[in-house]
């Protein structure tokens, strides 16, 4: 018997606690391995710091991304653990959007949890999932995780990779295949966030649904737009915006001191 916390929606950090409570509750059937609560603390720490809101940087990673998942011939989207516990409808959303298999690629790798996951995405619809068990018959070179077991009908002949949040080494090896990687990854530092052709800087809740909305109206315009998108776009750019924006919001609060609204005006109305 799985127990879950209420959370009101009045609550003023209420889409915080939801997302805390959907990994705890998927930790408990399998999907999230336990270093996966972890590795969303550091998301969340980022996010903090991010503002907690999608920036105008990653919408333009947003719209790059789309385009390039719209243009490629075999797109695959990456899940693991964490993706699936907190957006496993968006994923589904933007596989039938922009034509996309879905294959499960774990870190921490057991049949259990491939096939919990692949439970959670039937249940809301999914056809076919890719990577589960024997099918996951090939191998990516230079990782040295279970990570760089593969399904040969999806990422291994995969054009565009998209990979939302996770560890390191994987997309420096498919950067290496020839591959597009797209990352989904609060932390511009991170070596995924670093390696990858275009890295969307922001929650994987949030970005995963602006992105399901970019790819649908640009799925309706021509081919030389969405290359001009992918073209014209820089991550080394996108990265240094990122990490510019939280060094140029961490000096305002250093200013301030304060950073809730509610206690700026507590302040204020003591100063009169
Ligand atoms: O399910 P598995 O077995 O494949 O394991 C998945 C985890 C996430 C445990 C594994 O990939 C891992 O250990 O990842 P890392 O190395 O902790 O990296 C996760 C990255 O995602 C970090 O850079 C975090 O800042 C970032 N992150 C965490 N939560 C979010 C996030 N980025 C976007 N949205 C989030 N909600």
């Amino acid at each position: 018997m799985i127990e879950e916390t209420k959370i009101s929606p009045q609550h003023p950090r209420a889409e915080s606690l939801i997302n805390r409570e959907k990994l705890i509750k998927h930790q408990k059937t399998g999907i999230v391995a336990l270093a996966g609560l972890i590795a969303h603390g550091r998301g969340e720490a980022f996010d903090y710091l991010l503002g907690e809101k999608t920036t105008e940087n990653a919408l333009k990673a947003i719209k790059a991304a789309a385009a390039a998942m719209l243009l490629a011939k075999q797109p695959v989207i990456s899940v693991n653990g964490n993706a699936a516990a907190l957006a496993a409808e968006g994923i589904l959303n933007l596989a039938n959007v922009t034509g996309s298999k879905i294959e499960v690629n774990l870190f921490h790798r057991s049949l259990e949890r491939e096939l919990a996951i692949k439970q959670l995405l039937e249940t809301l619809g999914a056809k076919e999932i890719l990577g589960i068990g024997e099918a996951a018959s090939a191998q990516i070179p230079e990782v040295y995780s279970e990570r760089r077991r593969v399904d040969p009908r999806g990422i291994l002949v995969a054009d565009v990779v998209l990979v939302p949040l996770e560890d390191g080494d994987r997309t420096e090896a498919l950067r290496k295949m020839d591959k597009t990687v797209i990352a989904i990854d609060l932390n511009p530092l991170s070596r995924t966030a670093q390696w990858a052709s275009i890295t969307i800087v922001d929650n994987v809740v949030r970005a995963l649904s602006i992105l399901v909305k970019e790819a649908s109206i640009l799925r309706n315009e021509g081919l030389e737009k969405l290359r001009k998108l992918v073209s014209n776009f820089d991550n080394q750019e996108v990265l240094a915006e990122a990490i510019k924006l939280i060094n140029q919001r961490l000096s305002e609060l250093a200013r301030e001191g304060v950073y809730i609204p509610e206690v700026i005006e507590i302040y204020q109305h003591l100063e009169r």
